[in-house]
């Protein structure tokens, strides 16, 4: 079976820092995020350059997959905290979905209805490599949508989705 996992899309929603790790693809954030505790910010900027950000303490990608490009890389979040809103705890254990791979829970494909690639549910509260459209559009979701700061019409000018592992904490 060819996984067809679009890592291109997910080189735009994960850049690191380029200076340490320049794109990764869902392989290599499952890898990553499986060493140990991992969170994640993402930031946000409008058109008005404006900013708000999201941040999850807990953070990874087919943590409990035997087999994590079988089971289509399902996301795990959690502990939110920021100014941009919460538009990502619905997507919790949701699955990853391109065109060409259909893991959601819509009777359509929601990558195909939404121009994106993302852990879609039915579909979605936030489309991070959803369309560039600049700032205010008529159609419906389909662009780089934070719903809990801009709402399902707007696509954002600039967003990056960033993890780091959790310090270690003496329980
Ligand atoms: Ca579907």
């Amino acid at each position: 079976m060819t996984p067809n996992i679009d890592t291109v899309c997910l080189r735009r929603a994960f850049s690191l820092p380029k200076q340490l790790i320049p794109h990764l693809g869902l392989k290599q954030i499952h890898a990553l995020s499986i060493q140990g505790n991992y969170e994640l910010r993402i930031d946000l900027e409008d058109f008005d350059n404006s900013t708000a950000y999201a941040q999850y303490g807990t953070f990874g990608v087919g943590l409990f997959s035997v087999d994590p490009d079988d089971d289509g890389y399902p996301l795990t979040v959690g502990e939110y905290s920021g100014n941009a809103g919460d538009a990502l705890l619905k997507h919790n254990r949701m699955k990853f979905t391109t065109k060409d791979k259909d893991n959601d829970h819509s009777e359509n494909n929601c990558a195909s209805f939404y121009h994106g690639a993302w852990w879609y549910r039915n579909c979605h509260t936030s489309n991070l490599n959803g369309q560039y459209l600049r700032g205010q559009h008529t159609s419906y979701a389909d662009g780089i949508e934070w719903s809990s700061w801009t709402g399902w019409q707007y696509s954002l000018k600039f967003s990056e989705m960033k993890i780091r592992p959790t310090r270690e904490e003496s329980k």
